[in-house]
């Protein structure tokens, strides 16, 4: 890995996670209690020994360039002797922003260059997977590939967010579709399945360098990889599909791209359950993250003797439950739970207080918000609609905004 540079593409507006991205960039977005989606996959880049990482940034960067240069910081300097490197906007080859992801790696063309990589892996902030980067470069190098695209199977009705991937049976890519409503394309390998695009792509630079120069002056191009780049190599350069299945080459791995509320909260629960199908605990493979000097959690009774406990939950340092039930949850920083309160298959952000006999359930509790006792959310979406954000599919989201909610401590 020492002759590969990551590129981690970190700014995208995240619309789709409104409004969780109000006021923070997607890869910023508290997960699990005490992560923010970013660390999934900078853990992965530590874990599979790739230590040079630009990490491109552009959208509402700065809690997560704080939370990079205070948690990362540290990591790298004080145990890796190896750096990651924030790099927003500069206009140094362009007057503009980032355009589409292929922008975003030419604007930094400079930088990158000077690294003199072999490889870049390009990389997404945005994902939740534990993946060896080391065994994709293995692959890479040993079929001679000149760009290699992480893919696994989905069943044919999921392809529409997807760059879906015709593969031959030798693993060679032969068609590209980006983002197809539907498609006549299957999986060599399982005909009931179709091998779509994790967005993530090794290159040999000496093969993406000029390509992104030629694709920038591109007038009709997006500068997009998944519309542009990849469509224009094929055919021309030995494109590879980096499988990410089990060992018996059937079952995808776990990953999830958690660009909407709704694979996002799956996500979350993903992590809560007794056999979490995302497991944190797991020591060969250890998750790092921005550590906080909060005191540990604490159960307590509450009023006239309330238990107060979290079961199938997760529930981060500083917080306290008292005389409350916590269930399949997952609780970050510094919450309050109060006695009589009740909180079910909900996510609460860091900073939040939840007064007495509140109710809360299928929810998303963004940072700092007080919530008054006796408070319901999540039982009623017509009265959810009233006062919070509730998406489409149900999913009720409380912010900081609605004036009745404010923290009176912030
Ligand atoms: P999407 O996930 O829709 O599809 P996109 O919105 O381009 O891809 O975002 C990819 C990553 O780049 C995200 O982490 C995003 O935050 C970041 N990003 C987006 N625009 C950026 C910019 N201008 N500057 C910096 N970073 C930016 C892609 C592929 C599909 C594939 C899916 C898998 O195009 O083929 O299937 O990823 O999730
Ligand atoms: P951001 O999401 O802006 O990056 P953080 O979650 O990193 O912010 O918080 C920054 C610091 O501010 C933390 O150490 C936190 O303890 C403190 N903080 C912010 N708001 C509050 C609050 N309402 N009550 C107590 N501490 C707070």
């Amino acid at each position: 890995m020492r002759d590969t540079l990551g590129v981690l593409l970190a700014g995208g507006a995240g619309e789709r996670l409104f409004p969780l991205t109000r006021d923070r960039a997607k890869p910023a977005v508290p997960f699990a209690g005490q992560y923010r989606i970013i660390d999934i996959t900078l853990s992965n880049c530590i874990n599979s020994d790739l230590r040079h990482v630009y990490i491109l940034t552009q959208y509402k960067a700065l809690s997560l360039n704080r939370h990079i240069r205070e948690g990362w910081g540290p990591v790298v300097a004080n145990e890796l002797g190896e750096f990651i490197e924030i790099l927003p906007p500069m206009q140094r080859v362009s007057k503009s922003w980032y355009q589409g992801t292929a922008d975003a790696v030419y604007q930094n063309i400079y930088s990158i260059g000077s690294e003199e990589p072999k490889h870049i892996l390009i990389l997404s902030g945005d994902h939740i997977y534990k993946m060896n980067y080391g065994l994709m470069l293995q692959q890479h190098c040993a079929s001679g590939a000149d760009v290699t695209l992480a893919t696994l199977p989905v069943r044919p009705d999921e392809v529409s967010p997807f760059g879906v991937v015709e593969v031959a049976k030798t693993g060679e890519v032969t068609g590209f579709e980006e983002k197809p409503k539907e498609t006549k394309i299957r999986s060599p390998f399982n005909p009931d399945m179709v091998d779509v695009s994790m967005g993530i792509y090794l290159f040999n630079t000496d093969i993406l360098l000029p390509e992104l120069i030629k694709d920038a002056e591109d007038p009709d191009s997006k500068h997009d990889f998944g519309h542009d780049i990849l469509p224009k190599l094929l055919g021309r350069f030995k494109m590879q599909a980096y499988n990410f299945v089990d060992e018996n080459k059937q079952r995808a791995l776990y990953w999830r791209d958690v660009g909407t509320l709704e694979a996002y909260y799956e996500a979350n629960m993903d992590v809560a359950g007794v056999t979490p199908v995302f497991n944190l605990y797991d020591k060969s493979w250890p998750m790092r993250t921005r550590s906080y000097q909060y005191p540990p959690a604490k159960f307590v009774f509450g009023e006239i003797g309330r238990t107060g406990m979290a079961i199938n939950s997760i529930v981060a340092s500083g917080s306290i439950v008292s005389g409350s039930v916590i269930r399949n949850s997952v609780l970050s920083h510094d919450v309050r739970v109060n006695s009589y309160a009740d909180v079910d298959a909900s996510i609460i952000f860091s900073h939040v207080n939840i007064g007495r006999h509140c109710r809360i359930r299928h929810a998303i509790i963004d940072r700092d918000v007080h919530i008054p006792d006796g408070t319901v959310i999540g039982y009623d979406q017509n009265e959810d609609r009233k006062n919070y954000f509730v998406s489409p599919s149900g999913l009720t989201v409380v912010t900081r905004d609605y004036s009745k909610y404010e923290n009176p401590v912030s």
